[in-house]
C-alpha cells in the first residue's frame, strides 16, 4: 500500500496537488477538510458544530475529525492506498492515524511538505474566497488561520522528520511544476521500496 500525507500551510495547494496525485497514483483522496465541509452544506448537526470552528479559522477538535477520518478510511481498505489531505494537524491526530494504520498491519508511506512563503499563502486564499465564497476565505480569518498553522501543525515536522518520512517541496511555482517535484519524489520512494504502482 502506498500511503501519503500531503502537508503544508492553508493555501499551499494540498488539495489542488492531491487530485493531481490521485489521478496519476489510484489512491483513495480523504481531504478533511472536504469533509467538513460536506458536513456544513449538508447542515448535519455535526456541520453546524464544525462551522464554530471553521469560520473562525479554529482547528476542529480532534474527536471530531478522528472520528470522522476513521468511518472514510474503514470504508476503502482493500484500495492501493490513500492520500491523506489536510491530516493529520496536530501531534495527537498524527499519534493516532499511526496506530490505526499500525493496527490495519499498514503505516504512512511518505510525507510531501509543500513550502509557499506566507505573502503568497495570504494572497491565494483571498484569491479563492473571491471565486469560491469560502467563509473562512477572508482577510482576519487567514491571518488566524496562518497563527493556528504555525501553532498546532507545524510541530508535525519535527514528527515526521524524526520517522525520515519526510520530503520537501517548493510550492512556489506554477501547479503543474509543483506537480513535477511531487511526482519525482513519490516515483524515488516506489523505486527504493521497489513498489509497482497501482495504474487502471
Ligand atoms: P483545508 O480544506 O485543508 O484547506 P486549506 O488548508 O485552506 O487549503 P489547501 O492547502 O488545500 O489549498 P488549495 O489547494 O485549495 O482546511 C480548511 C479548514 O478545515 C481548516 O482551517 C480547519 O478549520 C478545518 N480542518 C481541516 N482539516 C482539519 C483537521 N485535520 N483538524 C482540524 N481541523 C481541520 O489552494 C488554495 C488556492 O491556491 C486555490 O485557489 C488554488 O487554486 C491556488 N493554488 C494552488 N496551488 C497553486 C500554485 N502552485 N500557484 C498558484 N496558485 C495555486
Amino acid at each position: 500500500m502506498l500511503n501519503i500525507v500531503i502537508f503544508g500551510p492553508p493555501g499551499s495547494g494540498k488539495g489542488t496537488q492531491s487530485t493531481k496525485i490521485v489521478e496519476k497514483y489510484n489512491l483513495i483522496h480523504l481531504s478533511t477538510g472536504d469533509l467538513l465541509r460536506e458536513e456544513m452544506e449538508n447542515e448535519t448537526p455535526l456541520g453546524k458544530e464544525v462551522r464554530q470552528y471553521i469560520d473562525k479559522g479554529l482547528l476542529v477538535p480532534d474527536e471530531i475529525v478522528l472520528k470522522e477520518l476513521y468511518m472514510r478510511t474503514s470504508e476503502h481498505m482493500d484500495s492501493p492506498g490513500f492520500i491523506f489531505d489536510g491530516f493529520p494537524r496536530t501531534i495527537v491526530q498524527a499519534e493516532s492515524l499511526d496506530e490505526m494504520l499500525r493496527k490495519e498491519g499498514m503505516s504512512i508511506s511518505l510525507v510531501i511538505s509543500v513550502e509557499v512563503e506566507e505573502e503568497e499563502l495570504h494572497k491565494r486564499l483571498m484569491g479563492r474566497g473571491e471565486d469560491s465564497g469560502r467563509s473562512d476565505d477572508s482577510d482576519d480569518i487567514i491571518i488566524r488561520r496562518l497563527e493556528v498553522y504555525k501553532e498546532q501543525t507545524l510541530p508535525l515536522i519535527a514528527y515526521y522528520k524524526k520517522q525520515g518520512k519526510m520530503a520537501t517541496i517548493n510550492g512556489m511555482a506554477p501547479v503543474d511544476q509543483v506537480f513535477g517535484k511531487i511526482s519525482r519524489a513519490i516515483d524515488t520512494y516506489l523505486e527504493s521500496h521497489k513498489i509497482i504502482p497501482v495504474v487502471e
